[in-house]
């Protein structure tokens, strides 16, 4: 191209020199032709101006240098058999070339900005990433630059064989029918029939539709084995058979619901088994009903979970539990009871049970307070201070820690994470340990624990506590103060038996009644002072009315106590129409919190675990730092829509 413009110049300037001799000849010999001859260059030059941009524009349009000739024909086959074109662009980024490789397609490129092509492409150019794949009319270029080139490179086979591995890849999970062996064990044979066929048949149809490997390992356990394919395909389909199932068992009148573990990302079938059994674990501990999935490397996926756990109809794990535990506290050398930091009635009531569990076995146990007790708590705690120590013996973390040996059993009360303990040490270092909880599970152990007991049906632990201690047979070893700071904490965790409350729960305290609980007592544990009164109302004065029932509570005037939050959140679910409420506020000159609370229907856990916090399905908290409250007040709204917009499946 270049060549030929050179020339073009030189035949410009001849021409050009000649007319101007030519004219003055004319000039000088036939003076009055001048006008004629002129006129006849003028038209001259203007045809060939034409002419010359005609033909230039057209070399634009084709193609202005020729592969072969710069590189030579072994280069052009040799970027034939690797499916390699180029194309080169000027300073303006307007392609000005294009390889033969493109002819097969109608691209027009010449001419045309390089980010037309893509608008990918603008990442490559301005340096954003070295590489880049697109895609063009059904084909996959992998696409590099080299100062004014771009090369494409055909990658359509290797992306093929990539999808494809990718949908091969191995997925193995459980699939377990919640409750089926408590549901099936007193029931007819017709019934078990019409079970079986209602619940058990569309599952293994599901599996056979959906090409899935499908083993019976126990009456309400299944194996599947499938690969990425076709769990991409159950999981778009969000998995609709855990609705069937729930619609099916509540035609049956059953509490079965089904629980799904699938684990996936690694080739490591050892692997993929042992991380399917801890998300089905995962997955049951939240309540059952729902798909727990664990991908190699990635976070613990929750669907479902739309119902609130439904109570077990009959007490053989109850039976089961209370032996396995007064085994373990039997076999130890002494017990170190642990609770949550901000020991409230729940945890200490159950701690108190427990402590009288041990001495009644004749087991020296110890109760850890060093992470500080809750308001209300404390002050029943001094009350009854000279009763409770003589009864018990409460030690901070590092006296506990002395008294740690390998033959010690350390019990995890109303929590079952290390790091929300008050003692997070003595849990690092103990060689037993035993959990107590009525949380959902989020979170993996990061310790080994010997026996976990997590029941997110129950209203609380001294639900729990209360069942266990009727079955370990044992009599008349509380006093009525301890007992009534059971049925607080009963009262507390239910909200004065509104949330979480099952007919156990009403049984659990008429045991407590039994055995001296007094609500009266109770009640005066309870009450608050004017101040906090006066403080909860200017708290409430914040609250907004957003759609759906549900209200949050944006309040920036001064530090609050989580107590006091929970409280007012607690307080707002009184209100009819209100079906979630969320108190946003200032916990410490640096962070922030949220507590939600909801009756039933929405799940305020699943919100709340997206801003990195957690709970329970009608309880949860979250807490950040470096933030304002307008700002998590933001983030907890936009939330909240995403849940609803998604039909509360998140
Ligand atoms: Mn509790």
């Amino acid at each position: 191209m270049i060549e030929r413009l050179e020339e073009l110049k030189l035949q410009l300037v001849y021409l050009l020199t000649g007319e101007f001799i030519l004219s003055l000849f004319v000039l000088f010999f036939f003076e009055r032709w001048l006008l004629l001859v002129l006129s006849v260059f003028g038209v001259l030059n203007f045809v060939l101006l034409v002419a010359i941009i005609i033909v230039l524009t057209r070399g634009v349009k084709e193609r202005m240098l020729h592969l072969t000739r710069v590189v030579g024909s072994n280069v052009k086959h040799a970027l034939d058999i690797g499916r390699v074109g180029f194309l080169s662009f000027d300073d303006q980024y307007i392609v000005d070339y294009t390889s033969e490789f493109f002819d097969d397609f109608n691209f027009e490129w010449l001419g045309q900005r390089v980010t037309s092509i893509h608008p990918q492409i603008g990442q490559i150019l301005s340096g954003e990433v070295n590489q880049l794949s697109i895609e063009l009319e059904d084909v996959n270029y992998e696409i590099k630059r080299v100062n004014n080139t771009l090369f494409f490179k055909d990658i359509s086979d290797l992306s093929l064989i990539q999808k494809q591995y990718l949908d091969n890849s191995v997925v193995i999970g459980y699939i377990h029918f919640d409750n089926y062996e408590e549901s099936t064990q007193y029931q007819e044979e017709h019934t078990i029939a019409n079970i079986d066929s209602g619940i058990r048949q569309p599952v293994i149809e599901w599996a056979k539709k959906n090409g899935m490997f499908l083993r019976r390992v126990k009456a309400d356990r299944f194996l599947v084995v499938l690969n990425e394919k076709i769990f991409k395909k159950i999981l778009d389909e969000r998995f609709e058979i855990l609705n069937q199932i729930r619609e099916s068992a509540t035609q049956l009148d059953l509490a079965i619901s089904l629980s799904m573990a699938f684990a996936k990302g690694t080739t490591d079938f050892d692997e993929l088994e042992e991380l399917a059994n801890q998300a089905l674990e995962l997955a049951q501990n939240r309540g059952g009903d729902q798909v727990a999935i664990k991908h190699v490397g990635k976070q613990t996926q929750y669907f479902g979970g739309t119902l609130v756990s439904n109570e077990k109809r009959n007490k053989v794990k109850v039976r089961v539990m209370a032996q396995s535990i007064k085994e373990l506290i039997v076999k130890s050398s002494n017990i170190i009871i642990v609770g949550h930091k901000e020991m409230d009635f729940d945890c200490m009531g159950s701690a108190l049970a427990m402590s009288r569990i041990c001495s009644t076995l004749q087991k020296q146990s110890s109760i850890v307070t060093s992470g500080g007790i809750e308001k209300m708590m404390k002050a029943a705690f001094d009350l009854h201070a000279e009763h409770l120590q003589g009864r018990h013996t409460f030690v901070s973390e590092t006296q506990a820690m002395n008294a740690l040996s390998d033959n010690t059993l350390v019990i995890m009360l109303d929590h079952h994470l290390a790091e929300h303990s008050n003692g997070e040490h003595i849990i690092n270092k103990a060689k037993h340990i035993c959990v107590i909880d009525h949380h959902r599970r989020g979170k993996d152990f990061t310790f080994d624990p010997t026996l976990v007991y997590i029941e997110s049906w129950s209203s609380s632990v001294v639900e729990l506590m209360s069942e266990l201690m009727q079955y370990m047979g044992i009599r008349n070893f509380m006093s009525s103060i301890e007992s009534t700071i059971m049925l607080t904490g009963m009262i507390v965790d239910t909200n004065r038996f509104r949330l979480k409350t099952s007919s156990r729960t009403y049984e659990a305290a008429a045991y407590l009644r039994l055995i001296g609980a007094e609500p009266g007592d109770a009640d005066s544990f309870l009450k608050e002072t004017y101040d906090e009164f006066e403080l909860k109302t200017n708290v409430l004065h914040h609250a907004q009315y957003l759609d759906n029932g549900i209200v949050i509570v944006p309040y920036d005037d001064q530090l609050l106590a989580r107590p006091v939050m929970s409280m007012v959140a607690d307080q707002l679910l009184g209100i009819s129409d209100v079906e979630a409420s969320f108190v946003i506020a200032k916990v410490s000159d640096n962070s922030v919190a949220i507590s939600a609370r909801s009756r039933g229907k929405f799940n305020v856990q699943f919100v709340l675990e997206k801003l990195g916090g957690g709970g329970h399905y009608t309880a949860a908290a979250v807490q950040k730092d470096n933030m304002s409250v307008k700002e998590l007040a933001q983030l907890c709204v936009e939330e909240i829509h995403r849940y609803i917009e998604s039909g509360g499946n998140i």
